[in-house]
C-alpha cells in the first residue's frame, strides 16, 4: 500500500472516519444530480418508487451502481477492508432546502444485522454538505464503543426506526464533515454521528454507500443479497445480486423487493415504526 492509503487508514482506525477524498468532478458530480433528478420528476410521489432511493438504490439505477465501482472510492475503502468488496446497501441522503428532516446520533452498525465490524459508508455529496445545509458530524474516536439505541417517533428523524443514541451525546468535540459536490467522506460502522436541519436554500443531496468485505457473516444467518463490486467473493456469505440493466428496469424492479424486503426486516426487526 502506498503512504497516502497508509495514512488513510491510520487517520480512519484513530478517529473513525476520514475525508475529504475527491470520487468525481463537479462537473460529474451535477450530471449525477440531473440524473436524480430525473427520476425522481419520473416516480413523482410513488412511495414505492421513492422508496427505492433509500434502500439498495443500486439494484434499480445503473448509474447509483457505477458509482459504487468507481476506483476513485474503492480505492481509498480497499486500504481498510482489503481487496474484496461488496455493497450492502445504498440509499440517498436529500435534505429539501429550509427541511427540519435531520438525522439524530447513532451507530449505523447497530441494527444491521451483520457478525464483526469490516463495513466502511462512502458518503458522497452531490450538492454542498455545509454546517448551514446540515453536513453530517462525527465524534472522533467514538468508534471503539457501543452505545444504546432507543426509537423515537419522530417524523423528521430521516433514519429507517427513527433510531437515536439513548445517552446524551457532548458535541463540544464533534467535527463537521464538510464536502464539495463530487467530494466523499468514509466512517466506521461505529462511529457516532449526526446530522441538523438544511438551513441553505439549496437540496443536501448525499449518497450513503456501505461497503463491507466479502468475509463478513450476518447474525441469525438472514439469507443478505450484495453486490460484488470488486476483487473476488471467496466466501459465499451472501447471495450475489445482478447489476442493474438500466434505469428502474421491470427485470431489476421485479428483482427488487426481495432483496430490500430483506435487509428492510433486519434493520426493523423489533422496531415500534414499520
Ligand atoms: O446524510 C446524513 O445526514 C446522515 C447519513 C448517515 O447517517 C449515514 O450515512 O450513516
Amino acid at each position: 500500500m502506498h503512504g497516502a492509503l497508509e495514512t488513510l487508514a491510520a487517520g480512519y482506525r484513530r478517529d473513525g472516519y476520514v475525508f475529504p477524498f475527491r470520487a468525481m468532478s463537479a462537473t460529474e458530480a451535477a450530471a449525477h444530480r440531473a440524473r436524480l433528478e430525473a427520476v425522481e420528476r419520473e416516480i413523482g410521489n410513488d412511495p414505492a418508487r421513492r422508496k427505492m432511493l433509500r434502500r439498495t438504490a443500486n439494484i434499480v439505477l445503473d448509474f447509483v451502481d457505477a458509482i459504487t465501482r468507481l476506483p476513485a472510492i474503492t480505492d481509498r475503502v480497499a486500504a481498510i477492508l482489503g481487496e474484496d468488496l461488496l455493497v450492502l446497501d445504498v440509499s440517498f441522503f436529500t435534505k429539501e432546502a429550509g427541511s427540519p428532516n435531520h438525522v439524530p446520533w447513532h451507530q449505523d452498525l447497530h441494527y444491521w444485522g451483520l457478525e464483526g465490524e469490516d463495513e466502511v459508508t462512502a458518503w458522497l455529496a452531490l450538492s454542498p454538505a455545509t454546517p448551514q445545509s446540515g453536513c453530517m458530524r462525527f465524534k472522533p474516536g467514538s468508534h471503539r464503543q457501543v452505545v444504546e439505541h432507543r426509537d423515537t417517533s419522530d417524523e423528521h428523524n430521516l433514519l429507517t426506526r427513527g433510531q437515536e443514541l439513548a445517552v446524551e451525546v457532548d458535541e463540544s468535540d464533534a467535527v463537521d464533515v464538510v464536502l464539495a459536490p463530487g467530494e466523499f467522506s468514509l466512517h466506521h460502522g461505529w462511529a457516532i454521528h449526526a446530522s441538523a436541519p438544511n438551513r441553505s436554500d439549496d437540496r443536501r443531496i448525499g449518497l450513503a454507500i456501505r461497503y463491507i468485505s466479502t468475509g463478513m457473516m450476518t447474525t441469525d444467518n438472514f439469507p443478505t443479497t450484495a453486490m460484488l463490486v470488486r476483487g473476488e467473493d471467496r466466501h459465499g456469505n451472501f447471495t450475489l445480486a445482478e447489476p442493474p440493466s438500466g434505469v428502474m428496469t421491470e427485470r431489476d424492479l421485479a428483482r427488487y423487493a426481495g432483496i430490500a424486503g430483506q435487509r428492510e426486516a433486519t434493520i426493523l426487526k423489533g422496531a415500534k415504526r414499520g
